[in-house]
């Protein structure tokens, strides 16, 4: 009897130590939303400026264009859209309206728009083109509405904050889910203005009412990102050079600029906003815009000065390789067309990411964690291909190490780590070594992982064993990949 009661009591401490030991970690800090979470999936996605600013040769239109300079006649939504996904962009944002003021739609809240253009003899709506253009090659699709309209007469009254809003609407309403709504911060000030041909002020922390537009932003496109220097789901990061800092964390504290107390777009100390804030009060990850051309809009006297597939996939490494996204813009010329250069470099970025990334060599290791909370949390799961399994250490357990063994040398020059971020960002810093003549060299380090961190190393490694240091977390790990690839070359693209 006295027997039968201890095994009892032996299986109860079993299980319930078995079961604790394989719960799965607390959560740690602010975490992502659901919008969030598709967001950092995407990656890269591209932002189209074309407005009549295009037909003017200049970056700011005024406001003054005539709508019947707008005519693109060889304007194809499709074939911008699938030069997009053949750089391995995910999606793309379309500028609706730009500083010009100038609607991409056939918008009720003003004259000014594609309607009274010659495109598609006035009947045209680009933003519906596009839009289906992005559903049927499986893209996803987000807007860019200009705050600062420098047509409106009414610009700087509260009448034209009404407008906006209205204009806003229009682009939920009628263009299926999106997902990211995309606001900036620039006012110049200057513009037409129905003519007055004047300089307006506004101040920026009270003149929009953001909190009241993005509420409606949330209710009525509740998987729309919302995109500022300063916006609630993504944060710029605070540079148009297409890449955050070395250390770049997904969570943030937004900083006023000197003499204020509140921060918001167009009104913050974004000097912080490459780097982020570790252990920030929001979940609010840095997208990193760049144009693909020297600017924003088409310029004919640009040509040959697009950038390179080998200096986008650079750019890949400092954004998506950073935690943030990469943000290319995209200028159709004159025509509607994509130079071809530019379609080049995007097809090229397209073929260096998606060889470089096809074999992780860990896959072929052995693995041996220093640290095992349990079964489902074994380091198997840093090789799968699933973004939100993970190797977890036990509670207590901060510091844990890895070892990846191989019969044969590796070669790689690319280290890859994400976190399963559903949990948090966790991790301080890590540091990889690998076995050289018979001893350990660290041969990279880094700190904020998050959704991705690459660290490209600047010469191959070959070897037969890897070491992953965690160097410093506040709490237990949960990391879903530690990935070792080989830079890919880039194959003919023409
Ligand atoms: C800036 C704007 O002023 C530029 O014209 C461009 O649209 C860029 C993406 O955002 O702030």
């Amino acid at each position: 009897m006295k027997n039968r009661l201890l095994s009892v009591v032996a299986c109860i401490v079993f299980f319930v130590g078995t079961s604790l030991s394989q719960s799965a970690p607390k959560p740690y800090g602010v975490l992502p939303s659901a919008r969030q979470l598709a967001w950092h999936e995407m990656e890269m996605y591209g932002l189209i400026h074309f407005t009549p600013t295009t037909f003017e040769n200049k970056e700011w239109g005024y406001g003054d264009a005539n709508p019947s300079i707008f005519n693109p006649t060889e304007f194809d939504a499709n074939k911008i859209v699938s030069a997009l996904k053949s750089g391995g962009l995910k999606g793309m944002i379309f500028v609706s309206k730009h500083h010009d003021g100038f609607c991409l739609w056939p918008s009720k809240t003003t004259d000014y728009n594609i309607s009274k253009s010659p495109f598609r003899n006035g009947k045209g709506d680009m933003v519906k083109e596009f839009e289906q253009a992005c559903r049927t090659a499986g893209m996803q699709f987000g807007i860019y509405c200009s705050p600062w309209d420098r047509n409106n007469a009414q610009y700087g009254t509260y009448e034209y904050v009404k407008t906006y809003r209205a204009q806003l609407k229009e682009l939920y309403s009628n263009y299926g889910s999106l997902f990211m709504s995309w606001h900036d911060g620039a006012n110049g000030g200057d513009g037409y203005y129905g003519g007055e041909n004047a300089e307006r002020t506004i101040d920026r922390t009270v003149y929009y009412g953001w909190d009241t537009t993005w509420a409606m932003t949330r209710k009525m496109q509740p998987m729309a990102n919302i995109f500022s220097d300063v916006g609630w789901d993504v944060r710029w990061v605070g540079n148009e050079d297409g890449g955050a800092e070395e250390s770049s964390w997904s969570t943030f504290t937004p900083l006023p600029p000197k003499g204020y107390t509140i921060a918001g777009p167009g009104f913050s100390d974004y000097s912080i906003n490459p780097e982020g804030t570790r252990d920030g009060k929001f979940w609010m990850p840095a997208e990193c815009d760049v144009p693909l051309r020297p600017g924003w809009f088409y310029h004919p006297e640009q040509q040959g000065k697009s950038k390179t597939a080998e200096q986008l996939f650079q750019l890949y490494l400092k954004s998506v390789g950073r935690g943030g996204s990469l943000d290319l813009g995209i200028s159709p010329n004159t025509k509607g067309l994509l130079d071809d250069e530019d379609i080049a470099s995007l097809k090229g970025l397209g073929q260096l990411v998606e060889n470089t990334f096809k074999q992780n060599l860990a896959q072929t290791a052995v693995l041996k964690a220093s640290n095992l909370r349990g079964k489902a949390f074994g380091p198997d799961k840093l090789v799968d291909t699933d973004r939100y399994s993970y190797w977890a250490s036990s509670d207590n357990i901060t510091t844990p190490e890895l070892i990846l063994s191989w019969k044969e040398d590796v070669a790689f020059d690319i280290i890859r780590l994400r976190e399963n971020i559903k949990l948090g960002q966790r991790i301080g810093a890590v540091e990889v070594d690998a076995m050289v003549d018979g001893a350990w060299k660290t041969i990279a380090h880094a700190t904020s992982i998050g959704s991705c961190r690459i660290i490209s190393i600047p010469s191959t490694i070959k070897t037969k064993q890897v070491r992953l240091r965690v160097t410093s977390s506040p709490v237990c790990i949960a990391l879903s990949e530690f990935g070792l690839y080989k830079k890919a070359e880039l194959a003919n693209t023409k």
